[in-house]
């Protein structure tokens, strides 16, 4: 079926690695144009698949603390689980580089693999919605 082209099915979702740079906030507002959003990690088991699929390059994905007061969280409406969620940060990360730090990538290619960065700067990102089997 035309429509999940280039989406990678992964336990319950789809995913998209765009193969194009976007501005944080441009590449979530493509994600939403597509039904989706910049994806969230909420396991280990994803943030492997991620990480794995992405292959090297640094994505955006849905973790921001633009437009809350300074506290992190999901674009997709998934609660931010701060302690659940130390063991993904490159160690040293989030360190606000230049006071200017508010959106996330990932990074590298282990399960310690965001950085905190500008959310102008330009990076291929990845969507993620969840797989809805259609009425028969
Ligand atoms: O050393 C980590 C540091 O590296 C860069 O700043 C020098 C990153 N900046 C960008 O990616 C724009 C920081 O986010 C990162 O913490
Ligand atoms: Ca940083």
């Amino acid at each position: 079926q035309v429509v999940s082209q280039g989406w990678k099915y992964f336990r319950g979702h789809f995913y998209y690695f765009s193969q194009i740079s976007k501005t944080w906030y441009s590449a979530q507002q493509i994600c939403i144009s597509r039904d989706s959003h910049l994806t969230s990690v909420t396991s280990e088991r994803e943030q492997e698949f991620l990480y794995r699929t992405a292959d090297r390059l640094p994505y955006w994905i849905g973790l921001t603390k633009a437009g809350s007061e300074g506290d992190w969280h999901w674009v997709d409406g998934t609660p931010y689980n701060k302690v659940q969620s130390k063991k993904f940060w490159i160690p040293g990360e989030p360190n606000n580089y230049g006071n200017n730090e508010h959106c996330v990538n990932l990074k590298t290619p282990s399960l310690r693999s965001w950085n905190d960065a500008s959310c102008d700067s330009t990076f291929p990102f990845i969507c993620k919605r969840p797989y809805k089997p259609s009425e028969p």
